[in-house]
């Protein structure tokens, strides 16, 4: 069990742009990461169970729907708030901030934007208070950056939908009560469908053999003529606009996120650093080791920055979707490479259990890849200069 001596690193005193309180939920959530998750994250990363008894905690921080209106059960939060929650969860483990954007960006969101008030009113406290666990169905086997192709189907049947199809590589799907779900009509647009566990013909069997995200679970589901009621339709936007547009809000959690990670390899190398001697001096003192440290802090420092603007942005109702791509995909890089930079700074000591950046490094694997891989990101930027779609 290691011991988590994680200190925040603030070069440019960004601080001094929060409000007391986003520093009050920042500092709460680190307090809670360092109490009740940094003892138990190895363990729960080796044997790859997501713990189940941190929903209470999560759910108490306001981790589910921190910019959800407090009259629906969530935080009330601004945009910058959610970023810094992300933050803070991610830099102890990306798993857990996939627990939370999930069921904060991908269920609740939809059902308060796209959702009847009745539907809001039915899901969104119980999903606010952990008693209730979403996921968000959109990729299936054969259309992952391609979700527009999707072959899951509902047909009208008078007095309710039939449901068919299947989705894979679902967070939370092994254990959660509802799932959203996007599928076609029987015209071909997509709609999302508010589906529940116990909907006979609904199953979600687990997928197993990740060497990443592994306190995360990652599930199927599977639909076999599984009769939706009417009522379950979300009803205030269709077409593949409708799950993009939440992806928007998960794709920017993530740039926050990642930047938890970056923070948590640079604290963890620089200490190292600073303790480790070889050739009678901390290796620290070297040229060489200098030079990955400053290159570290001057990357995070950038990408706080870019981040910061965005949460602005997104907090006045600005922020484009290419914009938070241009951050989901900065902001991953640059923490893959500082990661990469820490192990190799740690020395051997850098591929055990002992330290967090083995699991780190392994986690980036699928943030790079979902919510929109590390390419796709780049064709949307490029579509937003040039005004030339490469996906057509
Ligand atoms: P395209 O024709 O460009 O767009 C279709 C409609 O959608 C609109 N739109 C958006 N709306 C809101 N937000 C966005 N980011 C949007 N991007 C596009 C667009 O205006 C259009 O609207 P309308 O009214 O004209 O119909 O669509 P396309 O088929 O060419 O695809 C574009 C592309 C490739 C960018 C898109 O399909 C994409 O982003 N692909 C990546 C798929 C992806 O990100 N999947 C993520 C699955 S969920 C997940 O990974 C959760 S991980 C959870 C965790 O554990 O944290
Ligand atoms: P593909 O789309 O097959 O892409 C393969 C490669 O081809 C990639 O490098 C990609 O960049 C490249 N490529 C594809 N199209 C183009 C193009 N037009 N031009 C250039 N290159 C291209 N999905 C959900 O719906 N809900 C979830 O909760 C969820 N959770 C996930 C959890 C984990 C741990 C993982 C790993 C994935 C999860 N996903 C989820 C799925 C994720 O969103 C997809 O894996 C992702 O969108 C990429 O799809 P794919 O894996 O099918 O790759």
């Amino acid at each position: 069990m290691r011991t988590d001596l994680y200190q925040g690193h603030d070069y440019y005193l960004m601080d001094e742009l929060l409000s007391e309180e986003q520093k009050l939920v920042r500092d709460t959530v680190r307090a809670w990461i360092k109490k009740d998750v940094s003892p138990i994250i190895e363990d729960a990363a080796e044997k790859a169970v997501f713990p189940k008894h941190l929903i209470r905690g999560l759910a108490e921080m306001g981790a589910f729907g921190p910019y959800i209106p407090v009259e629906y059960g969530g935080a009330g939060l601004d945009q910058i708030s959610y970023g810094l929650i992300m933050q803070e969860l991610e830099r102890c483990d990306s798993g857990l901030r996939s627990t939370a954007s999930v069921q904060s960006s991908l269920v609740m969101y939809p059902i308060y934007k796209y959702g009847s008030e009745e539907q809001r009113k039915k899901y969104l406290p119980k999903l606010a208070n952990g008693e209730w666990i979403g996921c968000f169905g959109l990729t299936e086997p054969d259309f992952g950056s391609n979700p527009g192709g999707m072959v899951t189907h509902f047909k009208d049947m008078g007095d309710h939908f039939l449901l068919n199809g299947t989705k894979m590589w679902i967070s939370n799907a092994p254990f959660a009560h509802i799932a959203i779900v996007w599928a076609k009509n029987e015209e071909g647009r997509i709609h999302g469908l508010i589906v529940e566990r116990e909907m006979e013909g609904f199953s979600t069997p687990a997928m197993h053999g990740k060497w990443s995200l592994r306190t995360s679970d990652t599930g199927e589901l599977i639909f076999d003529n599984v009769k939706v009621p009417k009522e379950n339709l979300l009803p205030n936007k269709s077409g593949l606009g409708a799950p993009l547009g939440c992806l928007d809000s998960a794709r920017y959690g993530i740039a926050w996120g990642v930047i938890g990670v970056a923070l948590d390899c640079y604290d963890v190398a620089l200490r190292y650093s600073k303790e480790r001697m070889q050739f009678g001096k901390p290796i620290g003192a070297f040229q060489l080791q200098q030079k990955k440290l400053a290159e570290m802090i001057t990357e995070i420092t950038k990408a706080q920055l870019l981040t910061f603007r965005l949460g602005q942005l997104r907090n006045e109702g600005r922020a484009t979707s290419a914009q938070i791509s241009m951050a989901k995909r900065n902001n991953i890089a640059m923490a893959k490479e500082i990661v990469s930079e820490a192990r190799q700074i740690l020395g051997a000591m850098g591929i055990t259990n002992e330290f967090p950046v083995m699991r780190h490094m392994m986690n980036l694997e699928s943030v790079i890849t979902y919510e929109g891989t590390h390419d796709i990101h780049l064709l949307i930027t490029g579509m937003d200069i040039t005004g030339l779609d490469a996906f057509k």
